[in-house]
């Protein structure tokens, strides 16, 4: 029979793709036709996303597509989490959005705690308290910016920005929208009485739709060739949900890491967990596909050795990515750790010399080399690995036999061992594609050709090979994680989250 063939087109902060995903009633097959590179910058004051970079990147990437041999059945689209578009009357972007690493959102943050306290903030949503958060940004916009908002007439998420670029459609998708921090998945609507509280306008939400929703077909001038019948179907938009939908979860009480510049750690439940315990440990609820819900923690994740590595570039020293996983290997590990959470290392600036002035003060050796810094951070970030693990047990009361890690961290394979050793837990690395696949199937449930999440994965599992890692010797990672949790629990204290 003929194959099926869509496209997904997956942003993340550092880097987008667009890729071309076929079924042919057993296997799926992805080819990536375009990858690009975007950097958000300061403009009027705030540090704003490149636009322009980025819709050129998707177009470029769908005239490839429409150029090809193989017509296209559908176009989705899916991005990072928290940042959104503000759409005027006309159905113009307001301004370029803003990204949530801008340190206006700290004393936003501050704000909310010092108005609400930790327990209403986290009880409204059950979304991690977190600078990011789309919350923080619009109490800073009412702040600093009130024109932007008095403009707006429709908030969109970043991936419904792309989807209104190549359609038209103005509604804001279901797993992005929970990311903002102002919508309530347990009553599945926005938590506009948490934004009255806190002086935020509520005029420009819109309609939330579930992913899997044909929006539309594809802009004229785009719908050519290839691409001619082409429709725009949102699949989840936060990318962090299509990637856990092309998990290949071997259990379904399953850990995944989903880890590109966040390592997104967490597992799938049926309904949302709130709780005291769940607020202290500042564990999330994120909206999933076909009415799952991802409990899980943000840990900050490779961004510290992307940060690390533009410092360096800065300094001189080029680095790629397998070089540093290969310089990491050769220098003892456990020697010093960070909490790469902290507050420091949110903005990427000056990393190297953070982490260092970071063990100085807590007390641990020093690194010195690059190595040695590339070492620290990845036995850190193992450790946070473990403690989400830890964490996620307590509140769930259930085990965890095993973790899957998708994205482009599933390359790692120093950290994928460190991640075995930390946690005395089988690791299993694959599809890098995840987040692709996981969108592009979801396209495929909506014209009929897979029936559901057990069916996606299923498929993707016979399809993509993964690499095992088991765990080799647990010696020293007690005593450091011990260590570790002590630095974790300093920061939220600093913060005023240990409530
Ligand atoms: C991963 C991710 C996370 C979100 C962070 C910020 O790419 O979407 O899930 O918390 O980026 O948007």
């Amino acid at each position: 029979s003929a194959a099926t063939t869509v496209a997904a087109v997956d942003l993340g902060a550092e880097s987008g793709r667009v890729a071309a995903v076929s079924y042919d009633g057993a296997r799926l097959s992805l080819d990536v036709v375009h990858r690009f590179t975007h950097t958000p910058r300061p403009v009027d004051g705030v540090l704003r996303w490149d636009m322009k970079a980025l819709q050129d990147g998707v177009e470029q990437g769908l005239g490839r597509l429409a150029a090809g041999e193989v017509p296209v059945a559908s176009v989705g689209a899916d991005a990072w989490g928290v940042d959104y578009g503000l759409l005027d009357a006309a159905g113009e972007l307001v301004d370029e959005p803003t990204c949530y690493r801008d340190p206006r959102q700290t004393p936003a943050l501050r704000r909310a705690l010092d108005l609400l306290g930790p327990k209403r903030l986290y009880a409204a949503t059950g979304v991690q308290i977190m600078d990011i958060n789309t919350l923080f940004a619009l109490m800073a916009d009412v702040e600093s910016m009130p024109e932007r908002l008095e403009r707006a007439r429709t908030l969109v998420m970043l991936p419904d920005v792309i989807h209104h670029l190549l359609s038209g459609s103005r509604t804001t998708e279901y797993t992005a929208a929970t990311t903002s921090g102002f919508y309530d998945t347990t009553h599945a609507a926005w938590a506009t009485s948490l934004l009255d509280e806190l002086g935020v306008p509520t005029h420009f939400l819109p309609e939330v739709v579930p992913p899997g929703t044909d929006v539309g077909p594809l802009r004229g001038d785009l719908a050519t060739g290839a691409l001619g019948d082409a429709r725009v179907t949102v699949p989840p938009g936060h990318d962090t949900a299509s990637a856990v939908v092309g998990t290949p979860l071997r259990d379904p009480a399953g850990l995944y890491i989903s880890s590109g510049t966040w390592s997104l750690v967490g597992v799938e439940v049926d309904a949302p967990v709130i709780s005291d315990r769940t607020r202290a440990l500042n564990i999330t609820n994120e909206g999933g596909y076909a009415g799952t819900v991802r409990l899980l923690r943000n840990v900050a994740g490779l961004w510290v050795l992307q940060a690390c590595r533009r410092q360096w570039a800065e300094d001189g020293v080029d680095l790629s990515y397998p070089d540093m996983v290969r310089l990491a290997a050769d220098v003892p590990g456990l020697r010093s750790v960070i909490n790469p959470d902290a507050h420091e290392f949110l903005d990427g600036k000056d990393t190297p010399a953070r982490i260092q002035q970071s063990c100085e003060r807590s007390g641990f050796v020093v690194p010195q080399s690059i190595p040695e810094i590339l070492r620290c951070v990845l036995d850190s970030l193992a450790l946070g690995y473990r403690a989400v693990v830890e964490d996620l047990i307590e509140v769930t009361g259930r085990a965890v036999p095993s973790i899957s890690i998708v994205g482009g961290g599933a390359n790692n394979a120093l950290l994928s061992q460190l991640t075995a050793d930390a946690t005395g837990l089988p690791v299993h690395c694959g599809p890098v594609e995840a987040t692709a696949l996981g969108n592009a199937a979801t396209q495929l449930v909506s014209l009929g050709e897979l029936s559901g999440l057990a069916d996606i994965r299923r498929v993707i599992q016979a399809t993509t090979p993964t690499t095992t890692y088991t765990p080799r010797t647990h010696e020293g990672w007690d005593a450091a994680y011990a260590r570790f949790t002590e630095l974790v629990a300093r920061e939220r204290e600093r913060q005023g989250l240990a409530v």
